[in-house]
């Protein structure tokens, strides 16, 4: 079982610190079992914070539920945004709901990040059980909330970093 957190880039990003300074940030979370996202929530403004970022609560944006994510990120995508962090809890139950709700919301995030080219970090517990859930939102296993925000920032700054013009050679030299 894999107990890792989030793993900075060796020097940072830039030689320098990870910064969050300047970056435009979305945190979006969702509300079932608030109990959990709640935490996800403090972990990921913390990063921020810790980045030396600053988000105004009109970036942090709730939803009811992981269903929601697909077409709530889309349209944050219209919005400028350099990053967008998704916290939510799926826990499973006794019936299939699980299965079409986590996968639809992963399903629908990971298409919205490749289709818009928006960096969408994935902090959505998908988990067998409540103490599993727990464990990730600040309890024994960290917070994947804390690791999501950071990861978001490193992609921020990395796509930042990939100039246009180079995409467009490769782009180019893909088609010859
Ligand atoms: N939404 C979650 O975020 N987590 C869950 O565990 C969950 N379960 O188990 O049902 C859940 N369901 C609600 C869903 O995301 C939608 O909000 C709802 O179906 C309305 O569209």
């Amino acid at each position: 079982m894999s107990t890792e957190t989030y793993t900075p880039p060796e020097g940072g990003t830039d030689g320098d610190k990870l910064s969050a300074k300047g970056l435009r940030l979305a945190v979006v979370v969702s509300r079932f079992n608030s109990f959990v996202t709640d935490k996800l929530r403090e972990g990921a403004l913390e990063a921020i914070a810790q980045a030396g970022g600053d988000i105004s609560p009109d970036d942090v944006i709730q939803i009811p539920g992981a269903w929601e994510f697909p077409v709530t990120v889309r349209a944050l995508a219209r919005r400028n945004y350099d990053a967008i962090v998704c916290l939510g809890a799926v826990i499973r139950g006794d019936t299939p709901h699980f299965d079409y709700v986590a996968g639809e919301a992963a399903r629908g995030i990971a298409e919205a990040t490749t289709a818009t080219g928006i960096p969408m970090a994935f902090g959505i517990l998908t988990t067998n059980t409540v103490e599993q859930a727990t464990d990730r939102a600040g309890g024994k296993h960290g917070n994947k909330g804390f690791d999501a925000a950071m990861t978001a920032i490193e992609m921020a700054l990395l796509l930042k970093k990939i100039k246009p013009e180079k995409l467009r050679e490769r782009r180019r030299r893909a088609r010859n």
